[in-house]
C-alpha cells in the first residue's frame, strides 16, 4: 500500500521531461505468483537536456531483477533503484539508446486492482491514473507517448487467450505447453493507456466496416457459458462506433476492437486503446438478471469507452490536472448519443438529477475543487462527478454557446490540430474561440472556478407600460481555498410563457445579451426589460438545463403549476413539479420536526392522477415525473441542520397521500402498461415498465397493503419488475411476511449469480431505519460477500452509507462507527474503493449538531491511525479540514 508521504501536486509546476521514449517492447512471462517484465525502451534526450541530466523512472512497490543499456548491464554506482523510482546517473553520449529494465510482480497477490492483477482466473491489467509504474519503472505521465509492442506468454491450458492494444502480429507455440502471442499498436499512447489480458475466456465475434471501408473484427470476451449475455453490449459498440462517424466524423483506426469483462474492477471500465477493460456489471444483459436501468448503463459506458477513442486516446491529457479534458468531454458525447438513441427530454431529466444528486454536494462540500483542479495529492480522488458531471455540462454550455455549427467547427478543429497529441483545456477552449470568433475568457472560469452558481430572480409585469422586467443577480458560494470568486458567464435558456401556454413574442429587450432563446449573464445584476409583452408572462428560466447553477425564483405556486402543465419545454416541466414537489416536502419535514402533522396542498395531491393519465406524454416521462425528490435532494434543498429521520417521514407520508388521491387512475394506468410479450430493452418499453414501477410504490404506499408488490414479485417477467417489487416490499413493508419471503426466494433464486446478488445486497441495505446497521452487518457474513471484490463492497456498504439516509445517519453515531470501521478493512487490499467509500461523509457538517458530533468523531478516528493510504488520508483530511 502506497502510504501518504504528504507531497502535493500543482499544476503551476508542470515541466515537460527530460527524456522520451519514442518505442516500447514489453515481454511477460505470465505466473500468479511471479510474473517476468522485460521492458526494452527505446530512449531519446531532448535536444536541450544536458548529458549529465539524470533519467528518473517512476515506480510502485517494484523489485528490479536486471537493468541495462544496449545490452550492457549497468554497473551498481550507475543508478539507484528504490521501490518507488529508477534514478541512472550514468548514460551514453549518444541522444538515443535502449534501455532494458526486468521486473519481478505477484499478479495473484494484487488486491489493489490496480498494476497487473487476476481476477477469477484472468491476468488482466489497469493502469490509469498511475498503476503502469506498479508493472515496471517507467515515465509514466499521460504526455510521454510511445508506440508499444507487446509479447505475451502464457501456460496454453491457464490462459489460451493472449490480447494487447492495437493489432495481432504473430502467435504460436513454445515448449513445456507455453505459448506466446505478439501485439503492436502503431499509435503512440501514453502509458495509462496500456493493457494485457490473458486467460479462459469465451467470446462473441462480430464485424464493423467503417465509413472509408475498413474492416474491424470486434471480439467481446466472458467467462464461457455466458456468451449469450454479452450480444446487447455488442449492439451497443457497433451503434456507438456508428453514431461517432455520423455526429462527429470520427472513425476507428485499428484491425481490432476487443472488449473484456472482468469480476474484479475498481471502477466501470477503461478505455484501453483497442482493449477495452470492463466491470461485468456493465456488459452482461439478459431479461432475467439485468433491470432497464443496467441496459442504459451498458449502452452509454460501452459508447463512453469506445467514445474515448478519439477524445482521450488520440488526443490526451498534458497532465491528470487536465483530466476532465478527456472526461468531461467524453461524458457530454456519451450523453448526447444516448439522447439520439432514447429520448432526449427524458435522458436530459436523468442526467440532471444525477448532477444534482452527486455533483452538486461536491461542490458545495469540503471536497469541492474546480473542473479543472490545480492541486492534488492523489490523483485517484479526482475522478469525481465535478471532473465528469460538471465537466460535460461545461462542454454543454459551450455548444450551447455557439450554436451547433461552430460547436462542430470548433471540434473538428480539435480533432485535426491536435491529433497525436497530449495537451490543455487551454488548447481545446482556444479551438472554439478560433472556430466562432467568440471570446470564451469570462466562460473559462466554469474550468477553474470552484462552487455551484447561484442565481436569484425576480420578475414584475407592467401591464399598462406592456413592460415585463427581471431583476438577475449571480453569485458564487466560497469554497475551501477559494473565498472570493469572480463573476460567471452564465447562458440562461429562457421562455415567456403566454396564458395560452405559447411562448410569447416580445418587441424588444435590453439589459443583457440575448442570443436564440438564451440570456447571457456576465455581470452581478442584470436588470432585463422586455418590452411590448401583451399580457403577463409567466417566466420559464434554464430551460434544458442550460447551465449548472441553483436557482430562485419568486415564484407563485400556480406559476409553477402552470409551467408544470404547460411549458413548451419537457424539461422545465418536470423541474416546475420537481420544485413543487420538493418545496412540499421541506415544509412537512419542518412541521414533523416541531411535533406538527404536515398537510399537504390539494392541488399538488391531485396532480399526479392527471400526469399519470396523460398519453401525450411518454411513459419513461410521466415515471421521472412522478418520482418524489430523494431524501437526499430534500437535505439539500433544507441546507443545514439536517434531520434525516423527519424527511424521511415527511417523504413517506407525501407518497401515501398521493397513493390514496390517485388510486383509481393509478390503478388503472398500472394495468395499461402492462406488457404480456416478449422483452425487449428499447427505451418505449424501459419507460412503460418504469412507469408501472413507480405507480406500484404508489399504491402500496396509499393502500399500506403488500398484496399489488407481492403479485408483481410472483409474476415478473423481467428483472425490471422483479426488482422493484421487491424494493417495494422490503422498504414499505419491513419485516413483513412477504418481505421476508420476497428476499428469501430472490436469493435462492439467483444463488450462484453475484452481480444479481448485489441486487439483493443494496435493497437490503437500502432498508430506511435504524436496524439496518445490524443487518449489513451480518450480510457482510454471507457466502457471497467479499471485501475484496469492489462491486460486493460498493453494493453493500456504498449502498447503505450513501443511499440510506435514515440508517447510515441514525442517531446515535452507529452508522458512522460501522462505515468507519469497514472502510478501514477496505483500505487493507484496496486503498481506492476505501476512499470512495468515504465520500459518504462528505456533507457530515450540514447535519443537526449530534449527529455532526458523531460524525466528526468516526472521521477523527479514522484519521489518527497511522499509515493512512493515500488515497484515504487525503480524502480524510479535506473532509475534516
Ligand atoms: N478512464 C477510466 C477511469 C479511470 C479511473 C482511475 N482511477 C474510465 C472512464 O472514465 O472512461
Ligand atoms: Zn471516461
Amino acid at each position: 500500500m502506497r502510504t501518504d508521504t504528504g507531497q502535493v501536486f500543482r499544476l503551476e509546476d508542470y515541466r515537460p521531461t527530460a527524456y522520451l521514449i519514442p518505442e516500447t517492447d514489453l515481454t511477460f512471462r505470465l505466473d500468479g505468483d511471479r510474473t517476468q517484465v522485460t521492458a526494452r525502451l527505446t530512449v531519446e534526450r531532448r535536444a536541450e537536456t544536458g548529458r549529465e541530466v539524470p533519467l528518473v523512472l517512476d515506480g510502485d512497490g517494484l523489485a528490479l531483477d536486471d537493468l541495462l543499456i544496449d545490452g550492457e548491464p549497468l554497473p551498481a554506482e550507475a543508478y539507484d533503484a528504490t521501490p518507488d523510482r529508477l534514478i541512472i546517473r550514468r548514460l551514453p553520449r549518444t541522444g538515443r539508446f535502449e534501455l532494458t529494465i526486468v521486473t519481478d510482480v505477484e499478479p495473484a497477490a494484487n488486491k489493489a486492482l490496480m498494476g497487473l492483477y487476476v481476477s477469477n482466473g484472468v491476468y488482466c491489467t489497469q493502469c490509469e491514473a498511475e498503476g503502469f509504474r506498479r508493472i515496471t519503472y517507467y515515465l509514466d505521465r499521460p504526455d510521454v507517448l510511445s508506440t508499444y509492442r507487446v509479447r505475451i506468454e502464457a501456460r496454453k491450458e491457464e490462459a489460451p487467450l493472449l490480447l494487447s492494444n492495437g493489432n495481432p502480429v504473430e502467435a504460436g507455440d513454445l515448449k513445456d505447453g507455453w505459448h506466446y502471442a505478439v501485439w503492436h499498436d502503431p499509435h503512440p499512447k501514453p502509458s495509462y493507456l496500456f493493457a494485457l489480458v490473458a486467460g479462459d475466456l469465451g467470446g462473441i465475434h462480430d464485424e464493423f466496416v467503417t465509413a472509408s471501408g475498413r474492416r474491424v473484427k470486434l471480439g467481446i470476451y466472458v467467462e464461457h457459458g455466458k456468451e449469450p449475455l454479452a450480444a446487447y453490449a455488442m449492439d451497443a459498440l457497433k451503434r456507438s462506433m456508428r453514431w461517432d462517424e455520423e455526429r462527429f466524423g470520427r472513425e476507428y483506426d485499428l484491425d481490432v476492437f476487443n472488449i473484456v469483462a472482468v469480476s474484479d474492477f475498481n471502477m466501470g471500465a477503461m478505455e484501453n486503446k483497442g482493449l477495452n477493460v470492463f466491470n461485468d456489471k456493465y456488459v452482461l444483459a439478459d431479461p432475467e438478471t439485468a433491470t432497464d436501468t443496467d441496459y442504459a448503463n451498458i449502452e452509454a459506458i460501452i459508447a463512453h469507452e469506445y467514445f474515448h477513442n478519439w477524445t482521450g486516446n488520440r488526443i490526451t491529457c498534458r497532465d491528470w490536472f487536465q483530466l476532465c479534458l478527456k472526461e468531461g468531454l467524453t461524458v457530454y458525447r456519451d450523453h448526447e448519443f444516448s439522447a439520439d438513441q432514447r429520448s432526449r427530454a427524458v435522458k436530459r431529466i436523468a442526467e440532471v438529477r444525477t448532477l444534482k444528486a452527486h455533483q452538486f454536494p461536491e461542490d458545495q462540500g469540503p471536497l469541492a475543487h474546480p473542473v479543472r483542479p490545480r492541486r492534488y495529492r492523489e490523483i485517484n480522488n479526482f475522478y469525481t462527478a465535478t471532473v465528469y458531471e460538471k465537466g460535460s455540462e461545461v462542454v454543454r454550455m459551450i455548444h450551447t454557446i455557439l450554436g451547433p455549427d461552430h460547436f462542430r467547427a470548433g471540434m473538428d478543429l480539435y480533432f485535426a490540430r491536435h491529433d497525436g497529441q497530449a495537451v490543455t483545456i487551454e488548447d481545446f477552449l482556444k479551438c472554439f474561440e478560433e472556430a466562432s470568433g467568440k471570446d470564451l475568457s469570462q466562460f473559462a472560469l466554469w474550468y477553474h472556478q470552484a462552487g455551484t452558481p447561484h442565481v436569484g430572480v425576480s420578475a414584475r409585469y407592467d401591464a399598462k407600460a406592456k413592460e415585463f422586467t427581471l431583476e438577475i443577480e449571480q453569485s458564487v458560494p466560497p469554497t475551501p481555498s477559494e473565498s472570493r470568486k469572480r463573476l460567471m458567464h452564465i447562458p440562461l435558456a429562457f421562455g415567456l410563457v403566454g396564458p395560452n401556454g405559447q411562448d410569447m413574442e416580445y418587441e424588444s429587450a435590453e439589459g443583457a445579451a440575448i442570443e436564440n432563446g438564451v440570456i447571457h449573464l456576465r455581470k452581478r445584476r442584470h436588470i432585463v426589460q422586455f418590452k411590448g409583452v401583451s399580457a403577463r408572462p409567466v417566466i420559464s428560466l434554464n430551460r434544458g438545463f442550460s447551465a449548472p447553477v441553483t436557482l430562485s425564483l419568486e415564484a407563485r405556486a400556480e406559476d409553477q403549476f402552470f409551467l408544470a402543465r404547460h411549458d413548451s419545454d419537457l424539461f422545465s416541466r418536470w423541474q416546475a413539479l420537481n420544485t413543487l414537489f420538493t418545496q412540499a416536502l421541506v415544509d412537512a419535514s419542518t412541521q414533523i420536526r416541531r411535533g406538527g402533522k404536515p398537510d399537504f396542498d390539494k392541488a399538488l395531491l391531485n396532480y399526479p392522477a392527471e400526469i399519470a393519465a396523460d398519453g401525450n406524454l411518454e411513459a419513461a416521462y410521466r415515471a421521472l415525473a412522478l418520482a418524489l425528490p430523494a431524501e437526499a435532494d430534500i437535505a439539500r434543498e433544507i441546507g443545514s441542520n439536517i434531520d434525516p429521520d423527519a424527511i424521511g417521514a415527511a417523504r413517506d407520508m407525501l407518497r401515501a397521500a398521493i397513493g390514496k388521491e390517485a388510486e383509481p387512475t393509478f390503478a388503472n394506468v398500472y394495468d395499461q402498461m402492462r406488457n404480456d410479450g416478449a422483452f425487449s430493452p428499447d427505451a418505449e418499453s424501459a419507460g412503460r415498465r418504469a412507469l408501472r414501477n413507480v405507480l406500484l410504490e404508489y399504491l402500496s404506499a396509499g393502500s399500506a397493503e403488500p398484496a399489488l408488490a407481492t403479485q408483481q414479485f410472483r409474476t415478473a417477467r423481467s428483472m425490471t419488475e422483479r426488482a422493484a417489487a421487491l424494493n417495494v416490499l422490503a422498504h414499505q413493508f419491513v419485516g413483513s411476511e412477504d418481505a421476508h419471503e420476497a428476499l428469501a426466494s430472490f436469493e435462492k433464486r439467483y444463488n450462484d449469480n453475484p452481480l444479481v446478488l448485489d441486487k439483493w445486497f443494496v435493497v437490503q441495505a437500502t432498508i430506511p431505519g435504524r436496524e439496518t446497521v445490524d443487518l449489513v452487518r451480518k450480510l457482510m457474513l454471507h457466502p457471497a460477500f467479499s471485501i475484496t471484490n469492489p462491486n460486493r463492497v460498493r453494493s453493500l456498504i456504498g449502498g447503505f452509507a450513501s443511499s440510506n439516509q435514515t440508517g447510515f445517519h441514525r442517531a446515535d453515531g452507529e452508522g458512522y462507527r460501522f462505515l468507519a470501521e469497514t472502510i478501514l478493512k477496505v483500505e487493507e487490499n484496496n486503498p481506492q474503493v476505501a476512499a470512495r467509500l468515504a465520500i459518504a461523509f462528505r456533507s457530515w457538517r450540514s447535519l443537526e449538531k449530534s449527529r455532526q458530533e458523531q460524525a466528526r468523531a468516526a472521521l477523527s478516528d479514522m484519521a489518527r491511525r497511522p499509515n493512512l493510504s493515500r488515497d484515504l488520508r487525503d480524502i480524510l483530511e479535506r473532509t475534516i479540514a
